[in-house]
C-alpha cells in the first residue's frame, strides 16, 4: 500500500485546511485556464508531478464542470511529446486554449523553448502541432511564458505573454501565424510579474496577472483598447503569506463571474517541506458598476455555490467530484479516467445531486483484486449510510463489473459521499462510474 496522509482540519504546517479548496485533489494542478464553450467550463491546467521538488512539468490536464463545484477529470490532453522539436524532460508551463470557428487552439510555452500552438477539432483533443516549430520565436526566449490569446469583437486576435515584461503580437485569422512585430507593452501595471489573462467584458478590456513575488496575488488593470495603455486598478486576490505563487484565469458562467488561481494549500496540508506541487483554487468574483472588481482576501473556505445539479440517474464518471480524500486517478485507453489508490476510509464527495422524486438502487462499475464496500452517505459522511454496495474481486484491477445494492429511498437534492471500507491495508478497488436507479 502506498503511504498516504489524510488531510485533516489542522495540519502539519499548522494552518487550517479549506474544506472545499483547492478544487482538484487527485493530482497537483497549476496555471488554471478556464474556457466556456457550449454551456460547459473546460478547465485546462498545467501539471506538477507528484514527486516534483522544483518545477517538474511534462503535460497538460483537462477538467470540466457544468455546476462549478463538481469537476470531471479528463486526464492528460496534451504534452511535450506533441512538440517534436521541444525539450522533452521539463518545461510544460502555463497554457491557454481558445475556440475559433469550431477549432480549438492551445498556446503552449515550453520554458526556455518558446511558445508553440496545438490545434484540435474538439476541446478534449487530440491536439496536433500544425507548425512543427515555434509560433513565438524571439531574442528573449526565457521571458516567453504564459501566453493568453484574445479575440476582439472585430475579429482581430492577439496573443499576449511574458515575465517580467508583457509582450503581444497580432494573430492572423488562422490563429497559428502572426502579423506584424512583437510589441513590448510600455504601460505594464506597477506590480505585474507574469501570467497575463486578457479579456473583454461590458466594453472594458482587462489584463489580470500574477503580481510580483513573494507572495503573489492576482492584480488587474483596465483599458479602452486591447493594446493598452493599461491602468492598474487593484487586486482581485490579495497577495497572502499562505501562497507564494498565483496565476489568474477569469470567466463568466451561468450568470456569475469566477477567478481561478493556484496555491500550495494541498501540499502544505501534507508536509511542511516546500515542493513545487500546486493546486488550482477558484472563487466567485463581483464586478462593480464601473467594471472594477471587488478584492478577495484569499480563496474562501466553502468555495462557490453550485449553479446546477448532477443527474444521478445517468452514468456519472467516478472522477467527477467536489472533494476527495486519499484517492488518486489514472487513465488508460480502454477505460479512460478512473479513480484508483482507494484504501479503507478514503472518500469522494459529489455535491448537488438531484434525486428528484426518489432513488431506490445504486450501481457501481468497479474492478478489484481484493474486495471492499462503498458506503453511500448523504449530506454528512459521518451519518448512517443509506446503502452499502459490496465490491468483490473481479480478478483484475482493470477487469470491470457492475455491482448493485438497494438503498433507503432518497429524494431531492443532496451532497453524496462514497466512503470506501475494507479490512485490508491494501488497495480495495478501482471505481470507473456509478449511477442510481428508481
Ligand atoms: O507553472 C509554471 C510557471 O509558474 C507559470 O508559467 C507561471 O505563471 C507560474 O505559475
Amino acid at each position: 500500500m502506498k503511504f498516504k496522509i489524510i488531510i485533516s482540519v489542522f495540519t502539519i504546517a499548522g494552518f487550517i485546511c479549506n474544506a472545499q479548496k483547492p478544487i482538484i485533489q487527485t493530482k497537483y494542478t497549476a496555471d488554471p485556464a478556464p474556457m466556456v464553450y457550449n454551456d460547459t467550463v473546460y478547465l485546462y491546467t498545467s501539471h506538477d508531478e507528484d514527486d516534483a521538488k522544483g518545477f517538474k512539468m511534462l503535460n497538460w490536464l483537462l477538467y470540466t464542470s457544468t455546476d462549478m463545484v463538481n469537476w470531471t477529470e479528463h486526464g492528460v490532453v496534451a504534452s511535450l511529446k506533441d512538440f517534436s522539436w521541444a525539450r522533452q524532460d521539463n518545461g510544460a508551463w502555463a497554457i491557454q486554449t481558445i475556440e475559433r470557428n469550431g477549432k480549438f487552439y492551445m498556446y503552449c510555452p515550453m520554458h526556455g523553448g518558446g511558445i508553440g500552438v496545438l490545434v484540435s477539432d474538439s476541446p478534449y483533443g487530440p491536439f496536433k502541432d500544425p507548425l512543427g516549430k515555434r509560433l513565438i520565436d524571439s531574442d528573449h526566449i526565457w521571458n516567453d511564458i504564459d501566453p493568453t490569446p484574445f479575440i476582439d469583437d472585430d475579429g482581430q486576435a492577439y496573443l499576449y505573454w511574458g515575465n517580467p515584461d508583457i509582450y503581444y503580437v497580432k494573430l492572423n485569422e488562422d490563429m497559428i501565424s502572426t502579423s506584424g512585430d512583437i510589441i513590448k507593452e510600455s504601460t505594464k501595471p506597477a506590480n505585474y510579474q507574469e501570467g497575463p489573462w486578457v479579456y473583454k467584458r461590458d466594453g472594458h478590456y482587462y489584463l489580470a496577472y500574477a503580481s510580483t513575488c513573494c507572495p503573489e496575488g492576482i492584480g488587474y488593470a483596465m483599458s479602452d483598447s486591447p493594446t493598452g495603455p493599461w491602468e492598474y486598478k487593484g487586486m482581485i486576490v490579495e497577495a497572502s503569506d499562505k501562497t507564494r505563487g498565483n496565476h489568474p484565469g477569469i470567466i463568466d458562467y451561468k450568470g456569475k463571474s469566477y477567478c481561478f488561481g493556484h496555491s500550495y494549500d494541498l501540499i502544505k496540508s501534507k508536509t511542511s517541506t516546500f515542493y513545487e506541487r500546486r493546486s488550482v483554487d477558484m472563487d466567485e468574483i463581483i464586478y462593480n458598476e464601473d467594471g472594477t472588481i471587488q478584492t478577495l482576501p484569499y480563496w474562501s473556505n466553502g468555495g462557490p455555490e453550485p449553479v446546477d445539479t448532477i443527474n444521478p440517474f445517468k452514468r456519472v464518471e467516478a472522477e467527477t467530484m467536489a472533494w476527495s480524500e486519499g484517492v488518486k486517478s489514472e487513465k488508460n485507453t480502454e477505460t479512460g479516467v478512473y479513480v484508483t489508490d482507494i484504501n479503507n476510509k478514503d472518500f469522494i464527495e459529489i455535491q448537488s445531486v438531484d434525486f428528484g422524486k426518489g432513488a431506490k438502487k445504486f450501481e457501481a462499475i468497479a474492478a478489484s483484486m481484493n474486495s471492499g464496500t462503498i458506503e453511500i452517505h448523504i449530506d454528512n459522511k459521518d451519518d448512517a449510510p443509506i446503502g452499502i454496495c459490496r465490491i468483490n474481486s473481479t480478478g483484475g484491477w482493470n477487469t470491470w463489473k457492475t455491482f448493485t445494492t438497494k438503498i433507503k429511498k432518497t429524494k431531492g437534492v443532496h451532497d453524496v459521499f462514497f466512503v470506501f471500507k475494507g479490512t485490508t491495508e491494501d488497495e480495495l478497488l478501482n471505481l470507473d462510474a456509478w449511477k442510481f436507479n428508481n
